[in-house]
């Protein structure tokens, strides 16, 4: 699917965001942010600071408020990449067509620019240009959605105990909403707040990011079973080699499908009374579900 031209200028200033955020490699030590660094600029494509400035439009004219908040989203993302690639969890060489971070600069320089970037994401949240009592609801839905209890990290701690063993449908949406949804709507949630938002219209937008963001799970499951790991840019077929709990493994590929349009379903019908307000949400919304590497 061809990204549409605003995402280009979106996609530009959060990468001069993120440079401007970043310490400089030559900053001592310099392992630790050559480390940071790669990862960050290794080819993402800054899919949560997109929606985060894309939410926050809907609500105010200027975004930039929203590309500092973006860019924390997309260091916690970073941090969970590559930490999902260390050999303890799931031993992979390859991420973005390019060998893994722990691959480059070895496994204990892997763990902490994991963490550095984890701690940078809340030092760039906590200095955001955003009016103090919206900066710390934002601070509070961030940290939850990175976090145990329905969050990140507990959505992947459920991962890894359901592999080799049977599991449900409520097992499975519970792994899928909270490791990959929470993180995609903490930020459009993080954006409509920053834009000034109402609590029911962030409301609405919480209900999109969280259906768009389980579809969005649902399709990486049917491209690690329908796609080659050149087209990826990461190892294919992880998941079956894994036994890992997956749609297409419970439910087939098809009905995987039909979930992940109805999610997407749900998640733009969300986005209805908005109008042509949400007309750029809608389709980066879009590009999540039908994305092709
Ligand atoms: C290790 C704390 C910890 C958490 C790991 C999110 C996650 C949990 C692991 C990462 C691998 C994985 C299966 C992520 C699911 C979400 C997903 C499809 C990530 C890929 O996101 P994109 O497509 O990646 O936005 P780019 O490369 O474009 O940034």
């Amino acid at each position: 699917m061809k990204l549409p031209d605003f995402y280009q200028a979106d996609f530009e200033a959060v990468d001069a965001e993120l440079e401007r955020l970043l310490p400089p490699e030559s900053t001592p030590p310099a392992s630790i942010h050559k480390a940071m660094r790669y990862s960050v600029f290794a080819g993402g494509k800054r899919i949560r600071p997109v929606l985060c400035m894309e939410a926050a439009r809907i609500f105010s004219p200027d975004a930039q408020s929203a590309v500092q908040a973006g860019c924390a989203l997309e260091f916690i993302h970073t941090y969970s990449l590559i930490h999902d690639d260390l050999p303890a969890l799931d031993n992979d060489d390859l991420r973005r067509g390019k060998p893994t971070n722990h691959k480059v600069f070895g496994e204990a320089m892997a763990i902490l620019a994991g963490d550095a970037l984890l701690t940078l994401a809340f030092q760039t949240l906590a200095s955001a240009p955003i009016e103090s009592e919206r900066r710390l609801k934002i601070l509070a839905l961030v940290a939850e959605a990175a976090g145990t209890d329905r969050g990140m990290i507990g959505g992947q701690v459920a991962d890894i105990e359901a592999e080799r063993k049977p599991v449900d449908g409520a097992g499975l949406e519970y792994i899928h909403r909270s490791k990959t949804a929470a993180l995609i709507r903490a930020s459009v949630v993080a954006g409509a707040i920053a834009g000034g938002a109402e609590p029911a219209d962030v409301a609405r937008i919480h209900t999109f990011g969280e259906h768009i963001g389980w579809a969005f799970q649902v399709v990486d499951d049917l491209l690690d079973v329908e796609e080659s790991s050149a087209a990826l840019g990461k190892t294919a077929g992880k998941d079956q080699a894994q036994q890992k709990a997956t749609y297409p493994a419970l439910y087939g590929l098809e009905k995987s499908r039909a979930i992940a349009a109805d999610l997407e379903a749900k998640a733009l019908g969300e986005l209805s009374l908005f109008g042509e307000r949400a007309a750029q949400l809608r389709q980066v919304g879009e590009f999540l579900v039908a994305r092709r590497s």
